[in-house]
Order: structure tokens, then sequence, then C-alpha cells
């Protein structure tokens, strides 16, 4: 049987490139796999919602449906609205595309098309290996990540090529125990999935994607960043298990609660 896809788009103040995000779903190789797509309004304060709606109007047939969580949970927990949705709604795989353009969708095609995927528990798009293509990001950022990966790859003993790209492919098999729920609901979510998914033993595959950075904005404060990813590995290398079960928010969140405000299917 057909596995079913469900693509989940992250979307805060992306008001010009959300419009080119849902471009990409038209894609025929795409729209092949793409089932339903949702775009996950985090509470924007710009006219992303409205330029989603522009787009919905612009293409009726196109299966989108646009959610706005009821408060501004932020990147991590905008990932457990959408990994609740995909439980819920009876998918085997979901896509995590930014919504601010800077990944393309396309990059997944060889993959899916090969079927290569069914193998894996998450298929993470990675701007730092062979194969990859990045373009805006100044040599500072690049070396950075590349000392973070290498860090990470030691400590989990786990080849880690990117911990946290915006084009990621899940098994929805592999989070039903909701395993995540504790994490961060800030921009440090990823990470704390790579960590979770190297201690449970998960089948993890790195894929080159390629990534830019031209009108957005990056919200990564890199020097706070990076001190918080030594913070986790230290954590992480005094004890796995306590690390990925300990309770990581700031604040706890009991429903991920959400509307739907408009809905194409
Ligand atoms: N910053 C931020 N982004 C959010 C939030 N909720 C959803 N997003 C979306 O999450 C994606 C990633 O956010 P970015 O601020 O670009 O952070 P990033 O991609 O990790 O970092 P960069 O590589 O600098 O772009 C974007 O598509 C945002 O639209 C939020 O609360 N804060
Ligand atoms: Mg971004």
């Amino acid at each position: 049987m057909p596995k079913k896809f469900l693509i989940f788009i992250p979307a805060y103040n992306c008001e010009h490139q959300v419009p080119r995000v849902l471009d990409q779903l038209l894609d025929p190789r795409v729209q092949t796999f793409a089932g339903e797509c949702i775009v996950v309004n985090n509470r924007s304060t710009d006219g992303t919602e409205e330029a989603v709606k522009a787009w919905m109007a612009a293409h009726p047939q196109a299966p989108v449906r646009l959610l706005r969580n009821d408060q501004n949970y932020g990147l991590g927990g905008s990932h457990k609205v959408a990994f609740g949705y995909a439980m819920d709604h009876g998918y085997d795989y979901l896509v995590v595309l930014h919504g601010d353009d800077q990944g393309d969708v396309r990059d997944l095609c060889p993959l899916v098309e090969s079927g290569e995927y069914e193998k894996y528990d998450c298929c993470l798009g990675s701007r730092f290996m062979r194969g990859s293509r990045i373009q805006g990001y100044s040599a500072l950022r690049i070396f950075g990540n590349y000392g973070f990966n290498w860090l990470f790859s030691l400590v989990t003993l786990h080849k880690i090529t990117d911990l946290g790209s915006g084009l990621n492919l899940y098994r929805v098999e592999s989070l039903k125990n909701r395993y995540y729920i504790k994490f961060p609901d800030t921009l440090y979510f990823n990470d704390c999935m790579i960590l979770a998914q190297c201690h449970y033993k998960q089948k993890m595959l790195f894929f080159p994607i390629s990534w830019r950075e031209e009108d957005q904005v990056s919200n990564t404060k890199l020097t706070s960043f990076a001190m918080s990813l030594l913070r986790m590995c230290g954590q992480y290398l005094t004890g796995h298990k306590k690390f990925v079960e300990q309770e990581m928010r700031t604040k706890i969140i009991d429903d991920y609660s959400y509307q739907v405000v408009a809905s194409n299917l």
C-alpha cells in the first residue's frame, strides 16, 4: 500500500517566503508522494497567515490546511503540534519543511522514489556533507557547524553531519511514544531529537540538501546557541537516559492546541 505523507511547514513571520515554499509543492515529482500539507502558523505578527490564505485561494486544488497555534509554542512546540496531527490523522511519514524558504523539498525526491527512506526512522537533511550545497552562510557559521557536528558525533558515537536543518522526514510510528514531549519548545528541539534518536537507537540517515540564506532573517544567536549545545553535550555524556527523560521546557504546556483557520480539504 502506498505510504501516506504529511508535509508540515512551520511558519513564523515569513510572509514573503512561505508562498514560495508552497509553490515547491506544485512540482509533479513532489505531488507523487505528498499528501496533505499543514502550515502551522506559530502566531506570526506579520502577514504570514494572509499570505498562506491568498496562496490557498489561488490554488484551490492544493490539499493545504492552515493551523494557528493557540499560543506561540516556538519551533519545537510547533513540531509537537505537527507530530500529534500526523498520529491523529493516520499518516505514515511526516516531512518537515521550514516556511522561510531556505531549503528545497525536491531534495527528498531521490530518497522517496528509490524507496530507501523506508529503511529508516528518520531521514535528516544535511547542509554539511558531500553533495550538500550551501549559500549565504558566513565562514564562521559553517566552521561552527562542522565543529559541533564533530563534537556531537564523538559524544553519541554516531556520524552526525547536521544538528538540525529545515528539511527532515520522520516515520510517524517512531514518534508514537511521544518521547519528545518534554524537549525544549525552542530552536534547540532538533538537537535534543538527534541525541534522543541516538539514545533510542533509531535508524537515522543523513542526506545532502541545498540550503540558502537570501532574504531570510536568522534568529540563531551564535554565542548563546554554542554555549547551550556544549551544555547539552556535557549532560548527555554524564547520563543519556537521564538526559532524554528530563523535563527541558521552561514553561510546561499540557496541550499543544491549535485552531484550523483555513482548509482546502
Ligand atoms: N525563530 C522562530 N522560528 C519559528 C518559530 N515558529 C516557527 N518557526 C519557523 O521555524 C523555521 C526556523 O526558524 P529560523 O528562525 O529560520 O531558525 P533556523 O532555521 O533554525 O536558523 P537559520 O538557519 O538561521 O535560519 C522558520 O521556518 C520559522 O518560520 C518561532 O517561534 N521562532
Ligand atoms: Mg531559517
